[in-house]
């Protein structure tokens, strides 16, 4: 009978600062690219060193990515698979601790939303789909369901566990195996994640990280032994990859940006409506490709809303992520910083009105104060981008058709919410949105059994609950 490898040492903090190697087929190597630095974002201090992936790397991942696909991870019983799946999850929450310090360092997020939300959730999808292993083997009607064979699957850094667990989790429930590039700048759990594959004793080949920047991505998608293809992140990164697979008949999902309107109508539990907002474009810094970044008020009730709104968020903690207290830790990189400073003067430029939170900011590290935009016009490059960063941009309506007209005024359809206290508003703006997701009175909720993806501009395909499996496997 199958057993748990002894867990390693508790890590202390010095111990996750170390060196991390790439995993390929059931190995953690050197890569024959440069190797790279991961900074911790709230101290600019450099935080790992982290062994680059070449051409050729992929080219061995792929390989025994291939070969576990056919030897092993393809012919097991669905039933068999779904016990490394537990497995994993299981280890996932086992090792909560080190994964949620260990992101936050990375990533910058607070620990409350790494320890609460992030590693939790990550979990939760590897649960979710062992429960869907052994129930693929036969669809019936005489449907039978077939894994694709290897997925090439491409990250962000704003969830990065998250992220992985939302690639992973599906690939192998479906019985296909991975290859995976995590954001250069937030690499480390995924090598963590690569730990617990081995502690699992899942067979070498099913889970391949390799670790590099866009070129090393751009290697997996282009490889002619993968696939299927699975990207989140940026609208301009997933159209290049669309052209590169255009006339391949290789497999592609994409999860791109977002510019949700998060619609508070006059009969909204007005207090309630302001957590939601807060929530909607403050949670992770606003690095959320659903976040609330548009909010559309009825005029009648602007002015409350607003005052309301500053107070609270004038209550923010920003600051030291490994603090318990704070609500909003670092920009993840000095890159997004520059880019949602830039996109926030625009927003000044263009003749909205800016207000910052008065709270004070760290003096070393990559931080931004929680903004709000009002008086912003829907031609505003604040209204139309995406900033991916604690920016709001506040706009008014009238009437609901007006909200709606709004809302849908964007290339992107990703999410949308709505915050009413008649039902049957709810089911009539859920119908009129274009967004893949509609929040009612709530925001920023995932669970694995709710299918999440686009319209339009954010992408196509769908992750988690039955229909996110329809991206892994032929019928
Ligand atoms: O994204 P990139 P960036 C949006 C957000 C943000 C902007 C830029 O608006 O401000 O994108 O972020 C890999 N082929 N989102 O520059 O470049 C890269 O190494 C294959 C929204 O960080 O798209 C990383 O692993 N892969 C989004 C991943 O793609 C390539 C989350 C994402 O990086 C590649 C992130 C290439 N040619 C950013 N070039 C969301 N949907 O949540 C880069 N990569």
């Amino acid at each position: 009978p199958w057993q748990y490898s002894p867990a390693p040492e508790a890590r202390e903090l010095a111990d996750l600062k170390a060196n991390y190697r790439m995993f390929v087929d059931g190995e953690f190597i050197d890569g024959t690219g440069e190797p790279f630095i991961s900074t911790n974002p709230a101290t600019e201090e450099t935080l790992a060193e982290v062994s680059g992936a070449s051409e050729s790397d992929v080219d061995r991942a792929v390989a025994a990515a291939r070969a576990a696909f056919e030897r092993t991870w393809g012919p097991m019983p669905g039933s068999e698979r779904a016990k490394y799946l537990f497995r994993i999850a299981r280890l996932i929450q086992e090792r909560g601790r080190e994964l949620a310090v260990l992101e936050t360092l990375d990533n910058g997020k607070p620990i409350k939303e790494s320890r609460d939300a992030d590693i939790p959730t990550a979990a939760a999808h590897f649960f979710h789909h062992a429960g869907w292993a052994d129930k693929l083997d036969h669809a019936g009607h005489g449907a039978h369901p077939r894994p694709l064979g290897v997925a090439g699957q491409v990250i962000p850094w704003n969830f990065p566990l998250l992220m992985l667990a939302w690639k992973i989790a599906p690939a192998l429930a479906c019985g296909n195996t991975v290859v995976l590039k995590p954001a250069e700048t937030t690499p480390l759990t995924a090598l963590v994640f690569a730990e617990i594959c081995e502690q699992a004793g899942l067979p070498a080949g099913v889970v391949n990280i390799v670790t590099g920047a866009g070129d090393i991505g751009a290697e997996i998608v282009a490889h002619d032994d993968v696939d299927k293809v699975a990207f989140t992140g940026s609208t301009e990164v997933g159209k290049r990859i669309q052209r590169t697979l255009a006339g391949s008949g290789r497999k592609l999902t994409l999860e791109l940006g977002g510019k949700a309107a998060n619609i508070v109508f006059d009969d909204a539990p007005i207090d309630q409506a302001v957590e939601g907002v807060v929530n909607g474009i403050f949670f992770n810094q606003g690095h959320v490709c659903c976040a609330g970044s548009r909010l559309l008020v009825q005029e009648s009730i602007a002015e409350e809303l607003l005052g309301k709104l500053r107070s609270r968020v004038s209550t923010l903690q920003v600051g030291d992520p490994l603090d318990k207290n704070t609500d909003v830790g670092a920009i993840n990189s000095a890159d997004q910083l520059a880019r949602i400073t830039e996109l926030a003067d625009t927003g000044e430029s263009e003749g909205a009105r800016r207000w910052s939170s008065p709270c004070p900011l760290p003096e070393r590290g990559f931080f931004f104060a929680p903004t709000v935009f009002s008086e912003v016009q829907q031609s505003m490059r604040i209204a139309r981008e995406e900033v991916f960063g604690p920016v709001l941009s506040v706009l008014t309506f009238r009437t609901p058709e007006e909200a709606i007209a709004k809302a849908n005024n964007t290339p992107y359809g990703l999410s949308a919410g709505v915050w009413t206290e008649k039902g049957s508003r709810i089911l009539w703006a859920a119908q009129q949105i274009r967004a893949g997701v509609v929040w009612a009175n709530t925001f920023n909720r995932f669970d694995p059994t709710a299918p999440f993806g686009g319209y339009q501009e954010s992408g196509f395909g769908r992750e988690g609950g039955r229909a996110g499996l329809e991206a892994y496997l032929d019928v």
